[in-house]
């Protein structure tokens, strides 16, 4: 029997956990409803002008994921279940320099080269907590962080040999797939355990994105991200719905200029029930909000010269045609057969837009004490967290062109 490929994987697992965020957070249902609406009706106006930044079949199926976790352990395991996926480690993110400073630091996985990419680019942004870092956790808060995250279990062992088998063999046989997306899916679904209440009052206080990752012994999708192709637009049918959208667009304004990099919005964290355990040992209803929606456009990828440029000038210091951005080396083009420019997309984040994700998210600031020890991350701990390559962005796009 011919075994299921990593491509199928990761197509099935990107479709499947979509299937589950529609049943937890039926307004995600409503976003992927609407973003298809507008991308039909970009494809009408535009022609095949509107495919120039992937395919409609690519971006219909198109979404990134969220998720964080507390430990090195969790992140390395987490690593093993997208590789079967064909997703990899890109990038390195360092969110505690945001403002307000969120307490991890994140990578994405994704698939990493240009078939892989056009066949399904599923991606999940993956966050770690920093537990060890004083201007957030006292030494006992530390403590009984490293204690907690310690003793639980985010994946079944089942899971994890059966995403080994499928990186060794280059796929699963389709028992074996069915059951490996059955096992990973389940492993992002929001978890019915009561919450200890005074534990995750106590990691709030600190950051409400500790406490969603250290107050629960399980992990789950924060949000799940589709793709349009005007993002202005869906705002405003969103909004038209009495959708309570965030008060802006993350990255690049609009401009007449050519699409570069990502831009985002999300509509609001929902009230979800989850059930609490009190200090006296009893079960009460309540409920928390931490899960969102958010959606996304994409553009074409920028060079380091164009990154460079973009942060610290923004997108008026932009050249107005595709043609002048490449011959200034700040955006990444092929050539087709005919010699045409096309844009290689941008297949990463933001970190400024993922600071402001996670801020649009949170119930408060958090405590920080600046005057604290920060602990040491950078891309080179990550990888060994990971145990596997740490791929970077830029060589990749490179590859592209
Ligand atoms: C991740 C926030 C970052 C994005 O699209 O920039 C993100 C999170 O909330 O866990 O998803
Ligand atoms: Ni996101």
């Amino acid at each position: 029997m011919s075994l299921i490929a990593p491509t199928e994987l990761r197509a099935r697992f990107a479709r499947s956990l979509s299937a589950l965020y529609g049943t937890e957070v039926p307004a995600y249902t409503t976003l992927v409803e609407v973003s298809e609406a507008v991308n039909a009706d970009v494809l009408a106006a535009r022609g095949p002008e509107a495919e120039r930044l992937g395919s409609i079949a690519r971006v219909t199926a198109e979404r990134h994921g969220a998720i964080r976790v507390g430990t090195p352990d969790e992140l390395a395991q987490v690593a093993r279940i997208f590789g079967a996926c064909g997703m990899h480690p890109v990038g390195f993110y360092d969110l505690r320099e945001a403002n307000p400073p969120i307490p991890v630091v994140s990578t994405a996985f994704r698939p990493i080269d240009g078939a892989e990419l056009a066949a399904n680019p599923f991606r999940v942004f993956t966050s770690l907590l920093v537990v060890d870092d004083r201007r957030f956790f006292d030494a006992a808060t530390q403590a009984q962080l490293e204690e907690f995250l310690g003793a639980r279990r985010l994946f079944p062992d089942e899971l994890l040999h059966l995403a080994d088998l499928a990186e060794k063999a280059g796929g699963l046989e389709p028992a074996d797939a069915d059951r490996f997306l059955e096992l990973a899916t389940a492993s992002f679904a929001l978890s019915s355990e009561p919450v200890d209440r005074a534990w995750y009052d106590h990691l709030q206080a600190i950051s409400s994105v500790a406490a969603d990752i250290g107050g629960v012994a399980s992990t789950h999708i924060n949000h799940l991200t589709p793709r349009v192709l005007d993002i202005d637009d869906l705002y405003r049918r969103m909004t038209e719905r009495g959708i309570a959208m965030i008060d802006r667009i993350q990255g690049p304004p609009l401009t007449t200029k050519p699409a570069v990099l990502l831009r985002q919005t999300s509509f609001r964290a929902l009230a979800e029930p989850r059930a609490f355990r009190e200090a006296d040992g009893t079960v009460v209803p309540g409920e928390l909000s931490v899960r969102f929606g958010e959606v996304e456009a994409r553009g074409v990828a920028l060079t380091p010269a164009g990154r460079a440029l973009y942060d610290e000038r923004g997108i008026d210091a932009f050249p107005d045609t595709e043609q002048e951005l490449h011959d200034a080396g700040l955006a990444y083009y092929r050539r087709d057969a005919d010699g045409v420019l096309q844009p290689v997309v941008y297949e990463d984040f933001l970190p400024k837009s993922a600071a402001g994700i996670f801020a649009s998210n949170l119930t408060s600031d958090g405590t920080v004490d600046a005057a604290q020890r920060a602990a040491a991350r950078d891309a080179a701990w990550l990888r060994e967290a990971l145990g596997r390559e740490l791929h970077d962005p830029y060589a990749l796009y490179a590859a592209q062109v």
